[in-house]
C-alpha cells in the first residue's frame, strides 16, 4: 500500500466530535436516561450505564482547552433538549449558560462550533408523548430549533439537525420518514436566525454485494441502498419521500431544505440475499485487515469490532454528493491500537482527498472521537484520541492525537507505504 503526499485545500476543517450523553454525564432528563436504569431488556442484553461518562458536563472549560491544545479548527458536540428544556415549555437557564459558555469558549480558541440538535436522545416528556412515532411531535422539535437558533445562532458554525436516523428497518418506516421531516422542519426553522449551514449526519451505509455477479445479491443491495441511503438523498434532491412499505409522498418543502450533506462513515456493509438479514460476514478480501480489537465478552463492544479497514466505501458514499458541500461528521477507528487508529485516520482522509481530487466540494472531517467515551451500554470500546479514565476523568491524548495535531497545522497527509 503506498500514499502519495496530499494536500488538502486551505478551508478544509480538521476536527473532531462528541455527542452530549456520551460523555457529558448525569443526562437525567432523557430518555435513553430512563431507560438505562428501567428497562429490562436492556439490562438482560448487559448493558451498562452512562453514569457520569466522562465528566464533560463539569470539566468542559479544560476540553476546549485541550481541544484547542491539539488544534482542532472545529468541533462537534450535541447540545441536549432534555437539559435545555427539562420538562414541556420550561427551559432551564443553568443550563443554556454552561452550553452557551462552551460555544463561546469554543468560539474564543478559534474553534468552530458545529452544534448537533438532536444526537438520538429525546426528553422524557417528548417520548411520553410518542416521540417521532407521532407526525405531529414534529412541532415541538420545530419550536425547539427555532429556540436553539435564537440563543445559539450568533456563534453556530454549522447545525446537524438529527444523527443517523436513515438507517433503521423497515419496521421503522414512518417513524424514519418524520425524523427526516423533523430535520427538514428544524432546518427552516433556524434559517432566520443563523447563517450558519444546516445538515444532519447520514449513517453512511456502504453495501456491496456478497456475490458481485448474482442477481439476487445485486437486487439485495440496491434494495438495502435505498433503504438506508437514497430514500433519503432523493428526499433532499426531489421532495418525494420514497420508502418501502409506505405510500409515497410529496413534501415540496423537504427539497433542499438542508444546505449541507453531512456523512457518517466506518465500514462497508456486505449484503447476502440468502440470509434473513441480508448482511454477510466480511469475505476475504485485499483490503487491510486489522486485529478484532476490543476484549471478548462484551456483547456491544464485540459488535462494534472491525474486520477491515475500507476507505473506498467512504469514496463511494461521496462520490454520490457532487450537488452541495460535505462535512464528514463522524469517522473513527475502534479499539486500543493507537497505530491502528492513525492508519484508519490516513486511509480515509486519503479518500476524502481523492473524492474531492473528483469534484466532491468536502469541507471538513470530524474524527470519532474527541475522547473514550459511553459507547451506547458500554464503556469498553474506545474510539477516542484522547484516553480517558473513567475513575478518576484524567484525560491523557495518545499518539493519534498528537500525530493528527501535526497533520492539522502540516495540512498534508505523509507519504505512506
Ligand atoms: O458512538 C456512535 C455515535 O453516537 C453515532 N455514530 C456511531 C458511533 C460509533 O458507534
Amino acid at each position: 500500500m503506498s500514499l502519495n503526499a496530499l494536500t488538502f485545500p486551505d478551508h478544509f476543517l480538521f476536527g473532531s466530535a462528541t455527542a452530549g450523553h456520551q460523555i457529558e454525564g448525569d443526562n437525567i432528563h432523557c430518555q435513553e436516561w430512563y431507560d438505562e436504569h428501567h428497562d429490562e431488556r436492556r439490562k438482560a442484553a448487559g448493558k451498562g450505564v452512562s453514569g457520569k461518562a466522562c465528566n464533560h458536563w463539569e470539566l468542559y472549560r479544560q476540553d476546549v482547552d485541550l481541544i484547542a491544545d491539539l488544534g482542532h479548527q472545529a468541533y462537534r458536540f450535541s447540545i441536549e433538549w432534555s437539559r435545555i428544556e427539562p420538562a414541556e415549555g420550561q427551559r432551564d437557564d443553568a443550563a443554556y449558560r454552561r452550553y452557551r459558555d462552551l460555544v463561546e469558549r469554543l468560539v474564543a480558541r478559534k474553534i468552530q462550533p458545529w452544534i448537533t440538535v438532536c444526537h438520538y436522545t429525546h426528553p422524557q416528556w417528548f417520548q411520553a408523548k410518542g416521540g417521532y412515532a407521532e407526525e405531529r411531535n414534529i412541532a415541538d422539535f420545530e419550536r425547539h430549533c427555532d429556540w436553539m437558533g435564537r440563543h445559539f445562532g450568533d456563534l453556530a458554525a454549522g447545525w446537524i439537525l438529527h444523527n443517523e436516523f436513515n438507517s433503521g428497518p423497515i419496521s421503522a418506516a414512518r417513524r424514519k420518514i418524520n425524523y427526516l421531516k423533523a430535520v427538514a422542519r428544524g432546518a427552516l426553522a433556524l434559517k432566520p436566525h443563523s447563517k450558519a449551514p444546516t445538515t444532519y449526519a447520514h449513517g453512511g451505509h456502504y453495501v456491496e454485494p456478497l456475490r458481485k455477479t448474482d442477481p439476487l445479491d445485486r437486487a439485495a443491495t440496491e434494495w438495502e441502498d435505498w433503504r438506508t441511503n437514497e430514500w433519503v438523498l432523493h428526499a433532499f434532491r426531489t421532495g418525494e419521500i420514497v420508502h418501502p412499505g409506505v405510500d409515497a409522498e410529496n413534501c415540496a418543502w423537504v427539497k433542499d431544505a438542508i444546505d449541507w450533506w453531512g456523512l457518517n462513515y466506518y465500514r462497508r456493509h456486505i449484503v447476502d440475499a440468502r440470509r434473513a438479514n441480508l448482511h454477510a460476514p466480511y469475505p476475504a478480501s485485499s483490503a487491510r485487515r486489522v486485529l478484532h480489537n476490543v476484549p471478548p465478552g462484551d456483547r456491544k463492544a464485540e459488535h462494534l469490532a472491525v474486520d477491515e479497514m475500507y476507505p473506498d466505501g467512504l469514496l463511494s458514499l461521496l462520490l454520490r454528493r457532487k450537488d452541495k458541500p460535505v462535512i464528514i461528521t463522524e469517522n473513527g477507528y475502534v479499539g486500543d491500537d493507537d497505530t491502528e487508529r492513525i492508519r484508519y485516520i490516513q486511509l480515509h482522509l486519503a479518500a476524502v482527498h481523492e473524492a474531492i481530487r473528483q469534484g466532491v466540494d468536502v469541507r471538513g472531517y470530524c474524527y470519532w472521537t474527541t475522547m473514550d467515551n459511553f459507547e451506547w451500554g458500554t464503556f469498553v470500546p474506545r474510539f477516542g484520541m484522547v484516553h480517558v479514565d473513567f475513575e478518576t476523568f484524567q484525560r491523557t491524548p495518545k499518539p493519534s492525537a498528537y500525530w493528527y495535531r501535526d497533520l492539522i497545522q502540516r495540512r498534508t497527509l505523509e507519504a505512506m507505504t
